[in-house]
Formats: C-alpha cells, structure tokens, sequence
C-alpha cells in the first residue's frame, strides 16, 4: 500500500491519506498526500498561524519598517526573534519589537484609539524610521478594529510615514501558509507601483522568496553584483519597503520559495507582463543551474560561467572534503515545504547523502508534487506530521541527522540523533556554493560529534573515574 497508517495513528485513521512511501514503478501522481487542509483532530499538529505567515516569514524580515502588531503581547513577542535574518544596517528587525498590547478593556470597548496611539508612539520613539506594517491579530479582527482607518488617519496627519495593513488574522486559513497569500496579495494592489527608483543597469530583477537566514541574500547579492545585475527588490530578506514599492520595475522575477512568494510573482507577471523564473539557491548543481538560466536571459552567459568556474575552484574542493565522509548518511528534513524540494535532491547529487523521511507543515500538494518526483524510493513523504509520528518513522527509517526546527530538534536530541537546524541554520548561509559548505560542515558536525553518544551514557550507573574510556568507546 503506498499510502500509509503508522502505528501511531490507529485512532485517527484519516492521517493515513497524508502519508506515502514511494515504491517503484508507481504513478506517483496517483498518491499525493492530502495538504494544505485543516488539522485533523487529535494530531499535534506543529503548523503556525495565518499571522505569523505574514509577520513573522515575511513582514518581519523587511530591514527599515517597524512591525506593529495590533493584538494581545504574546502574538509579538512569539513571532520575534525565533528566526535569523540580519541585515546591513545593525538588524534593526531583530532588536526591536512593537504591540499594542490589547486588554480586555480593549477587546470590549474598541482598540482603534490605542492602536492609533501606538503608531504615533512608535513613529516619535524612532523619528529616523517613517515606514510600517499593522497586522490584525484574532482579537482585533474578531472586534472589528478598522485598522485601514486608523493608519489613514496617521497617514493624513504625518506626510512623511508609509504604513501597510495587513489583515490576516491568526484563524484565516489552516496554516501560516494562507499569511503568505494575504500578504502577497496585498502588497501588489496596494503598494506596488506607488514609487519609482533610478535603475543603474540594463539588467534587472526582483528576487523573489528569500529571507536573508542567516546572510543567505547578502552572500547571493555577491553574485549578483559581480554579474553586474541590479536587484530592484529583494522580496523580501534584507530589504526596504520602498524597494518593494518599485517591483514593476524589473524585467525579471527570480523566485526561490515558490510556496511563501510565488503569488507576487504570479502578479507582477500578470500584470506587467515581467517573466517569472524560479531557481534553487541550495546545491552547487542548482545553484550553477540557476546562475546559468538567469544569466541566458540577460544574455549574459559568458560572466556567469566566469563565475560559475570561479566559486567551484574556491569551494568545490570543501564539499568533496565533506563528501567523502557524509556519503550514504541518511537525512529526514521535517521543515515547511519547499526546502524538502530544494534539498532532497542537492544534497543526494553533491554529498551522496539519501534523504529517508521528509514532513511538511504546511506545503500544497503542488510540493508534494515536487518532491516526490525528486525524492527517492523507499522514502516517506509526510504532510503535517505530529510527534507520535516522527517517533514512529525514526524506528522505521534510522536517520543519521535531521533538518528540522529547535522544537523537534530538542526532542530527537533525546534520542541521541543528531538535529540541525533546518529553518534558521546551525552557521549558515547556507545558499550558494560558500552556503552549501556550511550546511555540509554542519551536518559533518552533527553526524560526528561524539557528545551524542555520550549522551547516551547513564552517569548514575558508572564509576566516574571509568568514564574517560566508556566515552572513547562510545565516540
Ligand atoms: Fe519558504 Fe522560507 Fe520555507 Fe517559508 Fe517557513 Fe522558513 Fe521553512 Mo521555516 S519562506 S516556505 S514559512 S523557504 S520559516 S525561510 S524555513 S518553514 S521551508
């Protein structure tokens, strides 16, 4: 049977729909796991909200906007700071973060007039920052806060500020995926094409679905600028708000996540007629194969193969360091989506690693799609996987080093298998070929570090003074 019912799920046997092992000779579009549909009861789900789609994957990145989330503190504070994304002017996204910090007096009597107090307060505290983003949360949502009224309101009163609404509640959809949409979608009625800026090359592009974890953008935008391609928008990692103001600009849309960006792309295609081209940033193959296609667009071939030949001379010889010894490891990647697709298949051609398990939380079946078709046989592809299940596929398919988030990484810490971090990187970048090293050292790291058998030593049943020898057996 390709789909299956773990162990686990007897008492809710609807999950069976979201799990497939891939068998050979099968027409794999016959078996895509359901996803992107609500949580079915009783399973721990480990999906986000609708909100922090919007805020926390893609607002919250932008380098010169404060956030100001209309709600409750928690919805703030829980979508600050859990992920990496610095930027070049001292990571102001990270060190501050802004609420209105809703009461109950708020919830029953209207919070429009402490929101409105809110913006003015946080526009004083910073006067060297004049743009921003208002997100609705379920409590002002729920009330009916007019949120739009109020940042108008401001907007009248100070020239100079330009604030963005986004009304994505926590409740909007079955996952933070549904916050990509709204926020997307918001941004091309609302504010694309409301500013021109001056274009200082004949080749031009937005890339499009990149949040600068960890420097991932600032390391592509070295290649970039060697290709002499000016980036208009960086949608969004490291980016200004009135970069993005300026989109319909460029000639191109380079996407890497599909999933979280690829309806802006969609739009500005639709509506300015710009192509859409999406790459893989994760791989040296990919990531040669993305420069290439980019620059046969511009017609630029020649530079990119300079500089193609260039990174594989610096860093080629690293990854094969790294190679030799990762070679017939076994990886599961229980991360959002897309990165099941863009790695699976990259570290299989240049590490010799095989992925054995992938999850989902909150990809569509057109991921599945995706990775199924690049992922290998006698592997499980799981869409909104819970504890119980992780547990039970860790017996079933032994993997040597997962990619998942701190949450599940702490727990298969307990089991002694080695985690890294798949969302935010252990010491990334991870994009690019300098990129790809560092996720290879990363995982050669994990695979190899003998803490981990240590771990295993139960120091309540050992002489001390013996432990020295236990741990060299051990490692
Ligand atoms: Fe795109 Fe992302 Fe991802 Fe994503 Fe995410 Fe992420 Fe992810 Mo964590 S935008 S879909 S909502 S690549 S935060 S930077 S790592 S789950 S696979």
């Amino acid at each position: 049977m390709p789909m299956v019912l773990l162990k686990c799920d007897k008492d809710i046997p609807e999950r069976e729909k979201h799990i497939y092992l891939k068998a050979p000779n099968e027409d794999t579009r016959e078996f895509l796991p359901i996803a992107n549909a609500a949580t079915i009861p009783g399973t721990l789900s480990e999906r986000g909200c609708a909100f922090c789609g919007a805020k926390l994957v893609i607002g919250g990145v932008l380098k010169d906007t404060i956030q100001m989330i209309h709600g409750p503190l928690g919805c703030a504070y829980d979508t600050w700071h859990t992920k990496r994304y610095p930027t070049d002017n001292g990571h102001f996204n990270m060190k501050y973060v802004w609420s209105t910090d809703m009461k109950e007096s708020h919830v029953v009597f209207g919070g429009e007039k402490r929101l409105e107090e809110s913006i003015n307060e946080a526009f004083d505290e910073m006067p060297e920052i004049k743009r921003m983003i208002v997100y609705t949360t379920c409590p002002t949502a729920l009330i009916g806060d007019d949120i739009k009224a109020v940042t108008k309101k401001v907007m009248k009163e100070r020239p100079d500020v330009d604030i963005f609404t986004v009304e994505c509640p926590g409740f909007a959809g079955v996952s933070q995926s549904k916050g990509h949409h709204v926020l997307n979608i918001g941004w091309i009625n609302e504010k694309v094409e409301t500013l021109e800026k001056e274009i200082t090359s004949e080749y031009t592009m937005n890339f499009i679905g990149d949040f600068n974890i960890q420097g991932d953008t600032q390391l592509l935008q070295t290649y970039w600028d060697r290709l002499g391609i000016q980036v208009v928008a960086h949608f969004t990692g490291n980016g200004t708000y009135d970069d993005l103001r300026c989109m319909h600009q460029a000639k191109l849309n380079v996407v890497n996540c599909a999933r979280s960006s690829g309806y802006i792309a969609n739009e500005l295609k639709k509506r300015y007629g710009i192509p859409r081209l999406d790459i893989d940033s994760w791989g040296f193959n990919y990531m040669a194969e993305g420069i290439r296609k980019i620059c046969a667009f511009f017609g630029i071939e020649e530079k990119g193969e300079a500089l193609i030949a260039e990174e594989y001379a610096k860093w080629k010889p690293k990854l094969d360091w790294y190679k030799e010894r990762l070679q017939g490891k076994k990886m599961a990647i229980w991360t959002g989506g897309p990165r099941l697709w863009h790695w699976t298949k990259s570290v299989e051609d240049d590490l010799g690693v095989q992925v054995v398990a992938m999850s989902s939380k909150f990809g569509h079946e057109e991921d599945f799609e995706k990775v199924i078709a690049r992922g290998q046989e006698g592997t499980y592809y799981i869409d909104d996987g819970n504890e119980l299940e992780f547990f039970e596929i860790i017996d079933l398919v032994k993997p040597d080093v997962i990619f998942t988030g701190p949450r599940v990484g702490e727990l298969v810490k307990k089991l002694h298998i080695p985690y890294v971090n798949g969302h935010a990187y252990h010491n990334g970048p991870y994009m690019g070929f300098e990129g790809f090293v560092n996720l290879a050292r990363d995982m050669y790291n994990a695979v190899y570090n003998p803490l981990r058998h240590l771990a295993a030593i139960d120091i309540r049943d050992e002489n001390p003074l013996q432990m020295p020898e236990k741990i060299r057996e051990a490692a």
